[in-house]
């Protein structure tokens, strides 16, 4: 077994999330204050698109919830227009980009949250963002391919771990 760690091992351990800022939140122009957010915390994105998705992609991003009731309105929503898919990755960035998220229902966010800043709707929320590290595996698979993703340092990464 190797056991060496090396810059390429270390960076596939590193957590990575999924940040999609929704089409509610393109149409707004608030894709620059979302992703200002992201950086001023100290993440690093490592990937990101705008893109508008398939019927297909939306059913396997939202697997979990294509039985429910409330699927069909917000598979329409998603649909309804581009939205930009960001990869983060750094230590606790699934914890952290889903506080700095807010809660799901946007009256229910807190201010000074992405959506308890911006939203006023629960399906027209302005973000999702993975609830766990192999949660966002899965994710980052349905929205991204392997090319997409850069690998570098930012230099200020000493500062913010
Ligand atoms: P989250 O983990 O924050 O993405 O929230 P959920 O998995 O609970 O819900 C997924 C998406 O479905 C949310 F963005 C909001 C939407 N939703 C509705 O539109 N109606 C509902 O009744 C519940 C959730």
């Amino acid at each position: 077994m190797n056991l060496e760690v090396t810059e390429e091992s270390c960076e596939k351990m590193t957590e990575k999330t999924l940040l999609v800022i929704k089409p509610d939140a393109v149409q707004r122009g608030l894709i620059g204050e979302i992703i200002s957010r992201i950086e001023r915390k100290g993440l690093k994105l490592n990937a990101l698109k705008m893109i508008k998705l398939t019927e297909d992609d939306v059913d396997k991003l939202y697997d979990i919830h294509v039985e429910k009731g409330f699927y069909p309105l917000l598979k329409s929503f998603i649909l309804s227009g581009p939205l930009v898919a960001i990869s983060i990755q750094g230590k606790n960035c699934v914890k952290i980009v889903r506080k700095l998220a807010g809660a799901t229902n946007s009256p229910e966010a807190e201010p000074g949250t992405i959506r308890g800043d911006f939203g006023i709707d629960l399906t027209k929320n302005i973000v999702h963002s993975s609830d766990k590290p192999e949660r966002a595996l899965y994710e980052l698979g349905v929205l991204f391919e392997s090319e997409d993703y850069v690998s570098f340092d930012l230099i200020n990464k000493s500062w913010v771990e």
